[in-house]
């Protein structure tokens, strides 16, 4: 299957023959860092541009380029129906994503074995065998899509970590988080055990080549003085970086989880810049995961993309390897495609709109942020030596001094404290006996099969003909166990709008009818909630919620965002479509209007005073035909239809716009006739393009009635500029 760009994807493809398909590839792909030259613009910090993309709005003035950054860029995707966040991954890719990670549905981590199957999730998706094998399948057909290698990245953690390294492996899995501190602090899984299980699970991810992203940003978003926590963020970074290493996991694949601790109010930069550059010294030989701040976040996506804009330039001043793309969708909960995508492309202009800062300003190595930044490192140094006087980092948790919300030394006293014998799982790790033996590739530790000869020492597997990792045919493939909760029953839910004329408005899952509402009140925001609930009630909504809400004034007004859900479809097969003006280049234009110069005489037609509109297309200020070097005149309003037509005999015009705004009584069709019909009568018809232009005018209007192209709601200096010289072009064809 070739995906084309005017096709959708077919989910039910994806989904045929799952149990035969292999992943092309195991581990993470960089991308390829290397200036570039791109409408006539130097990038320093870019990659090579997409085969098929969605550039920026501004592009349309730009040529319609989309230079690529030179970081890896992430979405996030947390639907909790796989099916769907394949759609949004092809969506995503085509803004710019080539690391998708999907969110785990909520308390993966504690189940002590592998789901199987396609359930329906929570906050995130099962991860299963044959969820990953689905989307890495459909990611194969999109990353060769839009020409771009696209790392598949979820989470091994939990209880059992080591068997999802393993199906993570067999499954073609490039990136991963793994970091045994997540476990002990946020899911209190007994602290030997999850460093017993990180030990196998890495050296499971090292054989495979995937990306490790530690956990140390969770002590950011969990701590209650998150700007605080500084010097613990670089100790837990320390840590699992170190035990990764020393397991095997290269240095390159080695990606701190970083998060600029502070956000606006406070002073931003002051704070994470100098945290962020402390980070960068000591950790050189890793590579920085830069996640957003979402500690501060609450429903303003506006509030949320300053934050995300600001962290994006220290991902910038520091270069950042891999850039997240959470901001709006984690601090109100809600995953929709729509959020997905806006961080995207906020991330990607901001990157390419900060291209090459480093070398235009330099981080100063004196003053407050090298003392800032100095002081950082010795309070982490001094903790890590704390740690070690207590006997080490399970003392150390016991005694609560991870995420104390206290900048270290100083102590809150509301750290995470762990006992070295509770929490999930304790008491089961055991000594491996002495003949301890285990046939598999990529196994930690002790294993007893010198006995069987030299060979086997390094490639235990190999006393067996080879386990799953070089023999995936031995995998056992489950397709679905709950005949309730699987892909296929939802896939026949939402058929109806697969492939056929029926839409409905969706925020995440094909078919939800799920839309948002903005709403002003003048009133308080308290009396405004309830007021924008009862409108949405009003508005034949259903399961109305309020998602966002802002003061203006505590009396003048409040803003209201509701969601809702409408309970009907659209066939678009009854949908009229204006027929879509071609539109030029603006250079293309240019150079023709140069070349043959274009006159236009311009007016609002009979008794019709409404002269803003014909203004806007004339006029330069807002992009009107002047600006392509179309020379205009403007006759005023209320211009007598034979008069358009004497005038341009008079000043030798080629065109002739007229505004028609007035519909009443059919004046517009009439108008559009006489100007027609008396250029006719002058003998001057074939000579002259005629063009009409207004609020009730359509392309079709206009032809009935003779006039050569009617322009209405949405039109701008280009589509007219554009429709002339296409016509002129004709023209002198004809005439020759
Ligand atoms: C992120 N948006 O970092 P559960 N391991 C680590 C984690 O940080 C996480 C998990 C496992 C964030 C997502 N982080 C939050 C080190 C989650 C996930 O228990 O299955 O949710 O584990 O990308």
């Amino acid at each position: 299957m070739k995906l084309k760009p005017n096709e959708k994807l077919d989910i039910r493809h994806i989904l045929d023959d799952l149990e035969n398909y292999r992943p092309e590839k195991r581990g993470w792909t960089w991308r390829k860092a290397q200036p570039i030259n791109l409408g006539g613009f130097e990038y320093k910090q870019a990659s090579p541009s997409l085969d098929k993309f969605v550039p920026l709005q501004a592009a349309n003035y730009l040529g319609g380029i989309d230079p690529q950054p030179d970081a890896v860029i992430t979405a996030e995707i947390a639907s909790g129906r796989f099916e769907d966040d394949i759609r949004r991954m092809r969506m995503a890719a085509y803004h710019g994503a080539d690391h998708i990670m999907v969110i785990r549905t909520a308390g993966q981590s504690h189940f002590d074995g592998l789901l199987e199957g396609t359930p329906q999730g929570v906050g995130g998706i099962p991860i299963t065998r044959k969820q990953l094998r689905a989307q890495r399948k459909a990611l194969d057909y999109i990353e060769e899509e839009v020409g771009r290698p696209i790392n598949y990245h979820s989470y091994v953690s939990g209880v059992a970590g080591p068997e999802i390294a393993v199906l993570f492996t067999e499954e073609g899995v490039n990136g991963a988080h793994q970091d045994p501190q997540y476990n002990i602090l946020y899911r209190n899984i007994n602290m030997i055990r999850s460093f017993v299980d990180a030990a196998e699970s890495k050296k499971v991810m090292a054989y495979a080549n995937i990306a490790q992203i530690d956990g140390a940003h969770n002590a950011n978003a969990t701590a209650r003085d998150a700007w605080k926590v500084m010097p613990e963020l670089l100790v837990q970074h320390a840590i699992n970086s170190v035990f990764s290493e020393k397991t095997g996991i290269k240095p390159e694949n080695i990606c701190l989880s970083s998060v600029p601790p502070a956000a606006p109010p406070s002073p931003d930069l002051k704070l994470n810049l100098p945290y962020a550059v402390a980070l960068r010294e000591f950790f050189d030989k890793y590579k920085i995961r830069a996640q957003m701040n979402t500690k501060y976040m609450d429903s303003s996506t506006r509030e949320a993309t300053v934050t995300h804009v600001l962290n994006l330039m220290i991902s910038r001043l520091t270069s950042a390897d891999i850039q997240s793309t959470i901001t709006p969708d984690e601090g109100r909960n809600v995953p929709w495609h729509i959020y997905n995508i806006e961080a995207l492309d906020t991330t990607k202009q901001a990157m390419i709109g900060m291209d090459d800062l480093l070398s235009m300003v330099d981080i100063k190595n004196e003053g407050y942020i090298y003392d800032k930044k100095r002081e950082i490192q010795e309070r982490a140094i001094l903790m890590m030596e704390e740690i070690i006087e207590l006997g080490g980092y399970y003392e150390a948790v016991e005694a609560g001094m991870f995420v104390d919300s206290g900048e270290y030394p100083e102590r809150n006293g509301d750290g995470i404290s762990r006992e070295i014998n509770g929490g999930i799982g304790a008491g089961s790790v055991i000594r491996r006996d002495k003949d301890y033996m285990a046939p598999v590739t990529a196994h930690f530790g002790y294993n007893n099969v010198k006995q069987y000869g030299s060979e086997f020492v390094d490639n235990p597997a190999k006393l067996i003909d080879g386990c799953t990792f070089e023999k995936p045919e031995m995998i056992q493939f489950i397709d679905e166990l709950d005949e309730s909760d699987n892909v296929y029953l939802r896939l026949d839910e939402s058929e109806k709008y697969r492939n056929s004329n029926l839409v409905k408005p969706e925020v995440e899952w094909l078919g939800d009818g799920v839309v948002t509402v903005d709403l002003f009140f003048p009133i308080s925001r308290k009396v405004a909630k309830e007021a924008a609930i009862e409108a949405g009630k009003r508005m034949n909504l259903t399961d109305i919620e309020v998602i966002h809400s802002e003061v203006l004034h505590p009396s003048e007004g409040s803003r209201v965002q509701i969601k809702g859900r409408v309970n009907f479809d659209i066939d678009v097969s009854k949908l009229t479509i204006p027929r879509e003006l071609d539109t030029l280049s603006e250079d293309e234009i240019f150079d023709y209007v140069k070349k043959h110069p274009i006159k236009v005489v311009a007016g609002t037609g009979g008794n019709d005073e409404h002269s803003v509109g014909i203004r806007e297309v004339l006029d330069i200020k807002h992009g009107g035909v002047e600006k392509y070097g179309i020379k205009y005149t403007y006759l005023g309003t209320s211009v007598p239809i034979d008069k358009f037509v004497d005038a341009a005999i008079e000043m030798d015009a080629d065109v002739i716009m007229m505004s028609t705004i007035i519909s009443h009584d059919d004046v517009h069709y009439k108008n559009m006739r006489k100007l027609h019909d008396y250029a006719v009568e002058k003998g001057v018809r074939d000579k002259l393009i005629l063009i009409a232009g207004g609020t009730q005018v359509t392309p079709e209007i206009a032809m009935k009635n003779k006039i050569d192209q009617g322009f209405g709601r949405g039109t701008t200096g280009r589509h007219i500029a554009s429709f002339i010289v296409d016509k002129h072009k004709e023209m002198i064809r004809r005439a020759r």
